[in-house]
């Protein structure tokens, strides 16, 4: 992990919790579909966690932030209420979308949160709407737009990333490159590496360690700088693993188990503590402290989701379809 000095620290520490806080909610939320009682589907998020975080601490409260179907992270590290979250997983009405969208639909306008989307790609075309928005009406704002590798191949990414780069949108494409897609491996599905692509539209493609928070938070602050200063826009490619299948349910048996169990010593919140603490920045009484605070925050935040009421019969057509 690159360390440049010692202002990391009060950084990292609070990297550390973010990634934590995010662990815990989909540890808590795969036990609980475990039992049956939560609708639809779930794409955890584990292992992903240095990205969320570290390109979230670059950010300014009003930047706009797009997602995909694999996005509690990113609706974590950018600030959403834990409690509201479970209670959309739960289809009760103190979700975000008063449990109508479920885990792949959240979104907060509050936040400047366009969405997590089931559809994959969309939220490419929809951030860099949101970046052509940035750049004519909310000045100084960026775009920031979480996508799979896999999404790349979407001719929607190319269409938006021709028109970002030539109109210098202040967008941030952040590939969160895990390597598959569904059950498919990515040597399957492209002969580029992904960072590669940007080349073709004339803007930088990075390539990152996904699974090392501060080289994330490293290179997403260089590319929001860019962006801030109406650069135009930067693709991060993050290396990254997800621990899990692609869904709850997928034993994932078309992986390499020697490369899964090599990735899993990579895990981001292991390789986060052992710097603070070989660093001497935290202890393990302090990392334990922080999970603890983690877990308490998701019991209550799954006792509040639970027990929200499921929306009435009368709630059927509302807020479905706006005319
Ligand atoms: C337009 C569209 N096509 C196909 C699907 C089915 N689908 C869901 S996730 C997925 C793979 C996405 O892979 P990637 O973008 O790499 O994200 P990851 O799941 O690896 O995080 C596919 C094909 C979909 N939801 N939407
Ligand atoms: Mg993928």
């Amino acid at each position: 992990m690159a360390v440049e000095n010692a202002a990391l620290k009060p950084t990292l520490l609070d990297l550390y919790r973010t990634m934590t806080r995010i662990r815990t909610f989909e540890e808590t939320a795969h036990k609980e579909f475990l039992k049956g009682k939560m609708p639809g589907f779930l794409h955890l998020y584990s292992g992903q966690e240095a990205i969320a975080a570290g390109v979230m601490s670059v950010l300014q409260p009003d930047d706009y932030i797009s997602s995909h179907h694999r996005g509690h992270g990113h609706l974590i590290a950018k600030g959403a209420d834990t409690g509201r979250m479970f209670a959309e997983l739960f289809g009760r009405v103190d979700g975000f979308c008063r449990g109508k969208g479920g885990s792949m639909h959240i979104a907060d306008s509050s936040l400047n949160i366009l969405g997590a989307n089931g559809v994959v790609g969309a939220c490419v075309h929809i951030g860099t709407g949101a970046a052509f928005a940035c750049k004519h009406k909310h000045r100084g704002r960026v775009s920031v737009i979480f996508l799979g590798d896999a999404a790349t191949n979407r001719g929607t990414f190319h269409e938006a990333l021709n028109l970002a780069a030539i109109w210098d949108l202040p967008a941030v494409y952040v590939v969160e490159n895990n390597l598959y897609g569904v059950a498919n491996c990515q040597r399957d599905y492209m002969k580029v590496e992904v960072a590669g692509r940007a080349a073709g539209y004339g803007f930088p493609g990075v390539t990152v360690d996904g699974n090392d928070v501060a080289a994330v938070r490293e290179a997403a602050g260089q590319a929001v700088a860019r962006a801030r200063a109406g650069q135009g826009p930067t693709l991060l490619d993050c290396r990254t693993w997800r621990h899990w299948g692609h869904f709850i349910g997928d034993a994932a048996a078309y992986r390499d188990p020697e490369e899964h169990k090599a990735w899993l010593k990579r895990d981001p919140l292991i390789l986060a503590a052992d710097l603070l603490r070989s660093e001497k920045w935290a202890t393990q009484a302090d990392l334990d402290r922080i999970q603890a605070e983690a877990e308490e925050e998701m019991l209550a935040a799954l006792d509040f989701g639970k027990n929200s009421p499921l929306p009435g019969k009368e709630e059927l057509y509302t807020h479905v379809y706006t005319g």
